[in-house]
């Protein structure tokens, strides 16, 4: 195993650099300059140069100022319904040679398949899009996109990986836009759905959509965190005597339950994930993650690279037919977990 496989599996992330610096500006450039012509298409002029304008997808007032149509980062004018969206930069645009080059080139197809210790993975749920968060971009809600109960008896399903061609690494990396995560968190997965299981047994009290509970003060934390630790000791036979009512019921409904955990508990907590243009960032999808507020000049421009193991009856079936629809007529957008929209501007 290589040191970025040891060490995601120990922390459930790693970051590799696989592009030289002239490609990830290149790569940058060709992000921006389609945002730009698709936000911007009915504009009698192309919006130029694109550097001095990047604050348009951010700031409404400075929309009004410049543009005839300042609502055209909206579908239809709806505010809710961002093509561009201010917490998150995601755009949903996933058919330009230069995003394809990308997803399809080795050096990152190759360590990802290292990462799932196999060499049979594949965009079997579509493409994936990217996202620019400029400055004045905010920061993303918390989530998993994985159930923290539903999903607790299953281990690794996902490499969730990304390329960031741009940051600005001279920045306070929790104002750069760059990812953060909760390290390690995928070794208590199956305790922590339980533990969700018992303080939250009704179904349906635990929403498909995080960060609920995990909401973005993170009340939660600390108890999870002593949860944990008391389990750790009770585990490793080193039961202590003090511990108070709540954690001390918790841990006798958990009695009949041998869950296997590391043998020290460090407590888990966000952390955000430093990177260069050209690292390649790989994460389990069972870490909680965001994306981070920007306060740099310099945009973060992240591409996803959603590859997943491929089964043995994938080839030929409605999966497989659905995703080749999808490449030859771009008519749907991908299928993959919260990007599955159709995106009409990308097609004009
Ligand atoms: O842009 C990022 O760093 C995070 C993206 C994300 O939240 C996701 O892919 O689910």
């Amino acid at each position: 195993m290589d040191i970025h496989a040891r060490y995601f599996e120990r922390y459930g992330y790693c970051t590799i650099p696989v592009l030289s610096q002239e490609e990830s500006a290149l790569l940058t450039t060709n992000a921006l300059q389609d945002t730009f012509s698709m936000l911007f298409m009915d504009e009698p002029e192309p919006i130029l140069p694109i550097s001095d304008n990047l604050k348009l997808l951010v700031d409404i007032n400075y929309r009004k100022e410049i543009l005839t149509n300042p609502n055209c980062i909206w579908r239809n004018g709806n505010s809710r319904q961002p093509i561009i969206s201010k917490n998150n930069g995601m755009i949903n645009m996933y058919l330009s040679d230069w995003a394809l080059a990308l997803r399809l080139d080795p050096r990152i197809i190759s360590p990802i398949r290292h990462l799932y210790g196999q060499n049979n993975i594949g965009y079997t749920h579509g493409l994936d899009r990217f996202s620019i968060k400029v400055k004045g971009a905010t920061d993303m809600p918390k989530h998993i996109d994985r159930h923290p109960t539903i999903d607790m008896d299953e281990g690794l399903t996902r490499v969730q990986a990304l390329v960031c061609s741009s940051i600005d690494t001279s920045f306070n990396l929790r104002n750069s836009g760059t990812i953060e995560v909760i390290p390690r968190y995928h070794r208590y997965w199956p305790l922590i759905g339980r533990i969700f299981q018992i303080l939250y047994p009704e179904p349906g009290q635990i929403s498909d959509r995080l960060p609920w509970p995990w909401d973005d003060k993170d009340t939660l934390l600390p108890y999870i965190n002593t949860y944990l630790s008391e389990y750790t000791l009770c585990y490793s036979g080193e039961r202590p005597d003090e511990i108070d009512p709540i954690t001390q019921s918790l841990l006798d409904q958990l009695e009949d339950t041998l869950i296997e955990v590391p043998d020290t508990f460090r407590p888990l907590s966000w952390e955000p994930i430093p990177c260069f243009p050209g690292s390649l960032i790989c994460f389990d999808s069972r870490l909680p993650h965001r994306n981070l507020r920007n306060k740099s000049s310099i945009p973060r421009v992240a591409h996803y690279i959603s590859l997943y193991p491929i089964a043995d009856d994938y080839y030929g079936s409605d999966q497989h037919n659905t995703v080749l629809r999808y490449l030859t007529t771009g008519k749907i957008g991908s299928l993959n977990q919260g990007t599955n929209r159709a995106n009409i501007e990308e097609r004009k």
